[in-house]
């Protein structure tokens, strides 16, 4: 309960007065009641609002309709049509669940989910949301578990043939299948974004709309005919990434962007707040970070009984029931609906006493009401400043049958008796036969029926139909040779990666065709990687411009936000900038602007932490780059366990869409985000570049001169030094990326000094694309066993060649480890496997086993393997270097 100690502090100047106040409302709630002195202060407080006295916003309201009967605005549409449409759509959404469950039991699909908000969309469809004629229209984020009903609108327009919804969840066997759930990835004419993983779809709108703004404020293109809607679950409401943005959205003012949460206050096992009340909740919970929020709760039937309610009975205990009782009256009858929510107060029970029990069941939720649902999104759609949140009250599964609607098992059902379609079918008024009730027919009207006529118009004067993507061809120009020629050049002063990608980012936004496009994103750590050059340079995106003088305004870098900055510094939000990231490397197909996105971020807090939002990512079909900054779980001195990134290449490696590289050279570097860039923005590849960077000072290298060089770094390994020729020692091969290979370099000294032996230097900048191509040849050799083995680039540059190899990293064993079934010569690999501790770097390095002594042991015991060098010497090897064998890291867990 809120307390009110503080107003002791605050002077009151006429406490006479104040006491005469607090009389009356005492006389008040003596004579009638608390009930009539809320409504008293609710009505002091909207009084005190017209009179301009600015007081702060109640966290949530009654039980009720937020918007008054009298202010709803006529339903422009043709009600009865709309209703005919709607129960087409539903039939067939439903049909097409049982269908493709009769035909493989345990398909899945689901029933409940879209039979609960069916209105919801339609009134969308048909009234709100624009199409893609003319511009780039509405974003539109479906539930992902209403899919079904999505697809069979499109099957009512013509859009989707019933063979094609007959392969619904069956989409190996090629085009026409359709996915279970909004796959870009999977149907990339139809969905656009992918919001099947609960909580993205709500935090991923949101960042939508503000880069929507990003876009038009930047001069980019023109988006303001674009509205972003999102529809979530109110069982998604509790996951953190539905929540976790609100208060961006109110601070940014996206006004463009409208949330409907589908209250069937039902989600998987069972109620969403069985003894609570989820749209109050949530009501508060929008309120307070600053959304607009209207309730949709009663449908029209309720109009009559709130309007006799004179005394606040009917309010009352709409207020005092909980969710739980709520869906129990959906299920348990028109008595009991009587008995229970009528009946214990005589009041209430006289108030319906002219309606049957049947009557009682149909006063509908708000939800399922046109009416109720336009005013809604018509106010919603006017309201300027903030955001708007409708919460819809619906029945999950409604009229679906007592075997689904509001039962707890709803969310899985996917199958209905005959008794039960029959019965939705007369509910639905379908003209289609008892004999055929069985086989679950798709129902369509014909092409020229009225039904398909109205929705085709509605469609056309909206913009176009939807779902549906498109991409746009962009005019491409390269960025300018300047962008990296000094990476090529090499340096004579020590620079770490992450200087040369912080340098390489300026350049490319300097560029200019390209530099406009270029949008970095940073949460909150761009001092750390070099970046805070940008901040003057380019300016932080404020979509209100800086309103304060920055307290470092005289000096060279200060931080500088205005509308037009380029830079999206989220603050410590990595789900937040992920979501720009999508909504930045998606631009291409939403808004025909080839942004190319760079999130950098602390590499710990890169995969492990949005690791769903990059799957989610490759789904919605992004182009732009991660970078993984402070990488490696040995090269961040003293951070310890939660920042020594050891792993997230591993993870990066599981991401079909993610090119993961680990570069040693800023040259490297530099080759991979042009390569990628043109990947991505002239060959349309939908792919997404993961390089790791360091904070580890290195003389860099020349680029060196031989064409192969380029290919390699791009396809995963080159040769970057030759053994020394002018020795006849045995030759080793070690291979080193990223920050190790300053140890891999320093191992070649080694080796020669004090064990005469030649070692070549190789560059692996990409275990896993390495992998990903042997695959690919493997599979077609394994196919064509009589033909010539064919060889995948890591076997071409290996050649025949029998010298044993060192592969060192600074990431897990199982990384060099991805290529090892390609290799026949003795292969040993140096990681960095269990948690990380916090040290310097040389302490770290020799506790992992991957400094420079590890790896020239590691030469000599691979050459003892391959026979050119005795166990013997190798012992010896080991104890020159100081390495002792029984040593165990501390990590390393007994099994
Ligand atoms: C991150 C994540 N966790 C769990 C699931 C599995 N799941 C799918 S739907 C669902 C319940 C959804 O309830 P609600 O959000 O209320 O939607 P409704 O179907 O009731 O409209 C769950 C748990 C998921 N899809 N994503
Ligand atoms: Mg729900």
């Amino acid at each position: 309960m809120q307390t009110f100690d503080f107003l002791e502090q605050i002077p009151d100047t006429d406490p006479a007065d104040t006491a005469r106040l607090i009389a009356e409302l005492e006389r008040s709630v003596t004579a009638h009641g608390p009930e009539r002195a809320k409504l008293l202060m609710m009505r002091l407080m909207s009084r005190a609002r017209d009179l301009g006295v600015d007081l702060p916003t109640l966290a949530t309201t009654p039980y009720i309709n937020t918007i008054k009967t009298s202010d709803e605005p006529t339903f422009p549409g043709d009600e009865a049509m709309e209703t005919r449409i709607r129960h087409i759509v539903r039939w067939n959404a439903a049909a097409m669940v049982l269908r493709a469950n009769k035909e493989h039991p345990g398909i899945g699909g689901h029933l409940a989910t879209y039979a609960s908000a069916a209105s919801l969309y339609e009134v969308g469809f048909n009234h709100f949301f624009r199409g893609k004629q003319g511009g780039a229209g509405d974003q539109i984020f479906y539930q992902g578990h209403a899919a079904p009903g999505i697809y069979s609108r499109a099957y009512l327009e013509g859009r989707i043939s019933a063979p094609q919804l007959d392969r619904f969840r069956q989409e190996t066997a090629g085009p026409g299948g359709l996915p279970s759930y909004p796959h870009p990835r999977l149907l990339p004419d139809f969905w656009e974004f992918p919001t099947v993983s609960m909580g993205l779809g709500g935090i991923g709108s949101i960042y939508q709309a503000r880069y929507n703004r990003y876009l038009h404020n930047r001069g980019l293109t023109d988006t303001s005919n674009s509205r972003v809607w999102a529809f979530l679950g109110d069982g998604e409401m509790d996951e953190p990434e539905s929540a976790g943005a609100l208060t961006l959205a109110a601070r940014e003012g996206l006004d463009n962007l409208t949330w409907v949460v589908n209250c069937n206050l039902q989600r998987l096992d069972g109620p969403v707040r069985g003894n609570g009340k989820i749209i109050q909740e949530l009501e508060g919970l929008f309120r307070g970070a600053g959304w607009n929020v209207i309730k949709v709760i009663w449908a029209r039937e309720w109009d009559d009984l709130l309007a006799k309610d004179d005394n606040g009975e009917l309010v009352r205990k709409m207020d005092a029931t909980v969710d739980g009782e709520f869906q129990k009256y959906t299920v348990a009858g028109g008595a009991y609906i009587r008995e229970h929510f009528f009946g214990p107060e005589p009041l209430l029970q006289k108030l319906v006493g002219h309606l049957s029990d049947d009557d009682l069941v149909k006063l509908r939720r708000g939800g399922h009401d046109y009416r109720k649902i336009h005013a809604a999104y018509a106010a919603a759609v006017a309201h300027k400043g903030a955001p708007t949140v409708i919460l819809a009250k619906t029945v999950k599964g409604w009229t679906l049958g007592p075997s689904v609607e509001a039962t707890n098992p709803a969310h899985q059902a996917k199958k209905l008796s005959e008794v039960e379609l029959l019965a939705f079918r007369d509910r639905l008024g379908l003209p289609i036969p008892d004999a055929k009730i069985p086989e679950a027919p798709y129902y369509h009207p014909g092409p020229k029926s009225p039904e398909v006529a109205y929705i085709t118009e509605r469609r056309a004067s909206l913009g176009g139909p939807l779902p549906s993507r498109v991409v746009h061809p962009v005019t491409w120009t390269p960025p300018l040779a300047a962008v990296d020629d000094e990476f090529a050049a090499g340096s004579t002063a020590p620079v770490s990666t992450t200087m040369a990608f912080a340098k390489l980012l300026r350049n490319l936004m300097r560029d200019p065709a390209l530099g406009k496009l270029i949008v970095p994103i940073v949460p909150d750590e761009a001092r750390t990687f070099g970046m805070d050059p940008l901040f003057k340079q380019a300016g932080i995106y404020a979509p209100f411009g800086q309103r304060y003088e920055p307290v470092d305004s005289e000096l060279l870098l200060s931080y500088r936000e205005s509308q037009s900055g380029q830079v999206l510094e989220e603050g410590i939000t990595e789900a937040g900038s992920m979501a720009s990231f999508q909504a930045s490397g998606t631009a291409y197909a939403t808004h025909a602007v080839g942004t190319i996105p760079f999130y950098v971020f602390y590499s710990m807090f890169g995969f492990q932490r949005v690791g769903d939002q990059i799957w989610q990512s490759g789904d919605a079909r992004v182009r732009g780059f991660l970078i993984g900054a402070t990488a490696g779980r040995t090269t961040l001195a003293g951070e310890g366990l939660q920042h020594d990134d050891g792993h997230s290449q591993l993870i990066a490696h599981a991401m079909p869409h993610v090119a993961a590289y680990d570069p040693s050279f800023a040259y490297e570097m530099a080759a991979l985000v042009r390569k990628g860039i043109e990947r991505m923005h002239e060959r349309g590849e939908d792919i997404v570049y993961y390089l790791t960077i360091y904070n580890e000072n290195q003389v860099q290298p020349q680029l060196p001169t031989e064409e192969s060089v380029n290919e390699g770094i791009h396809r995963g390994l080159y040769k970057f030094a030759e053994a020394d020729a002018a020795s006849s020692g045995p030759r080793v091969r070690l291979f080193g990326s990223g920050a190790i290979m300053g140890e891999v370099l320093k191992a070649r000294d080694l080796l020669r000094e004090r064990f005469g032996v030649r070692a070549e230097i190789w560059s692996a900048t990409t275990y896993s694309e390495l992998r990903r191509e042997a695959l690919v040849v493997e599979r077609w050799n394994r196919r064509h066993p009589e033909a010539t083995p064919r060889k995948a680039w890591l076997q071409e540059q290996l050649g025949d060649d029998s010298a044993p190899i060192v592969a060192a990293s600074d990431w897990m064993t199982a990384i060099p480890d991805l290529v090892a079934p390609w290799i026949n010569v003795p292969y040993l690999v140096l990681g960095t496997d269990g948690f990380g501790l916090s040290d310097t770097r040389e302490a770290l390095r020799d506790f992992f086993s991957v400094d420079s002594t590890h790896i020239a042991a590691a030469a000599m015991v691979a050459l003892a393997r391959s026979g050119e060098r005795t166990p013997r010497d190798a012992a010896a090897a080991i104890k020159e270097l100081g390495i002792d064998p029984e040593l165990q890291p501390v990590f390393v867990l007994d099994r």
